[in-house]
């Protein structure tokens, strides 16, 4: 999809936004138990100019929804959108046409689900909070992910828009059958959220690299790579070529780094130098990651400039052009 119009610093409020009924009527929603702690003000933060899905998210927050819940309902935006192409419905297909979709979660606990090459199924990233909580595994893959959604009562859809379709015939006339890779590729979901009791959840949600061989999985639903929090120190998420998150396990590095001590956008820094640094020159490809840590800090860095995130806080969501290395 076209990147959408940079918003620096606007407010953005909208209405209740398209949330699919799987998600608004189903979720099993908990919402948070503050007790005797501290109420912190939430917050929220997403990879690319997501306003809706980030509002979704924050709202949801600031109503006493807790954090994971939060990030599934801000990231069901997206996947529900038509005109996002690397995410959910709409998602750009493999080479050979099929839209194969990629998610995980993780909770403030530590616990994690995620699903690989999953068809048909729009809410991912729901479907992998079931994987965690309703299975006693941590992934579930291809054929075996859908019968799962299917037993779970999502409802199969066919994700190939008429316009990924068109889009994608004309890659096949073009492409010479080579996966596309390069630096406009992009626009996966990634969505960290505080609630109200300062813990810390994500989501992470993607179709993935558009024309991608059949069967490729990236870093997205990989906990480490595309996604990782650590209730006790923070989380931090990908977006980007997939397969230079994995081989330096991109988020845990960074979650790492802020357990010894950097902060955010330290963390951020350092883990994109460290894929820079395996690499001569300028690479043709974009990685992006953003942070935060248990004290409320944000960081951001990516290699390429065309990065920004979307930042939710006290009833203002903005956009925020990422630092970059070029
Ligand atoms: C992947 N990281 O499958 C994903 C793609 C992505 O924005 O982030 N696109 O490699």
């Amino acid at each position: 999809m076209n990147r959408r119009d940079f918003i620096d610093k606007s407010s953005l409020l909208f209405p209740s936004m398209l949330v699919s009924p799987k998600i608004i009527g189903d979720l099993d929603v908990k919402k948070i138990k503050t007790g005797n702690k501290r109420i912190s003000s939430p917050y929220v933060i997403s990879t690319w100019n997501v306003p809706e899905a980030n509002l979704i998210a924050g709202e949801s927050l600031d109503k006493n929804m807790n954090a994971i819940d939060a990030a599934i309902r801000g990231v069901a935006y997206e996947e529900a959108n038509i005109k996002n192409t690397t995410v959910g419905n709409g998602g750009s297909p493999d080479r050979d046409g099929n839209v194969t979709l990629d998610a995980c979660v993780m909770d403030e606990n530590g616990n994690c689900g995620s699903v690989l090459a999953v068809e048909n199924i729009v809410h991912v990233a729901a479907l992998a909070k079931d994987v965690m909580e309703k299975t006693p595994h941590v992934i579930l893959a291809g054929k075996g992910a859908r019968k799962f959604a299917l037993d779970q009562g999502y409802k199969p859809e066919n994700l190939l828009s008429p316009e990924s379709k068109i889009d994608w015939l004309d890659w096949l006339e073009k492409g010479n059958y080579n996966p596309k890779i390069n630096v406009e590729n992009h626009d996966t979901i990634g969505m960290l959220c505080r609630d109200k009791a300062g813990n810390l959840s994500g989501a992470c949600t993607t179709s993935g690299l558009a024309y991608k061989m059949q069967g490729r999985v990236g870093d997205s639903p990989i906990i480490g790579s595309g996604l990782f929090i650590d209730n006790e120190v923070g989380g931090a998420v990908a977006t980007g070529l997939g397969e230079e998150v994995i081989k330096t396990v991109g988020s845990f590095l960074i979650v790492e780094l802020m357990r010894n001590g950097l902060n955010p956008q330290e963390a951020c820094e350092k883990a994109i130098n460290r894929i820079i640094s395996k690499h001569k020159g300028k690479p043709n490809f974009q990685v992006a990651y953003i942070a935060t840590n248990k004290n409320g800090e944000i960081g951001a860095y990516s290699i390429h400039n065309d990065f920004s995130y979307t930042f939710y806080k006290n009833q203002t969501n903005q956009n925020i052009k990422s630092k970059s290395v070029f």
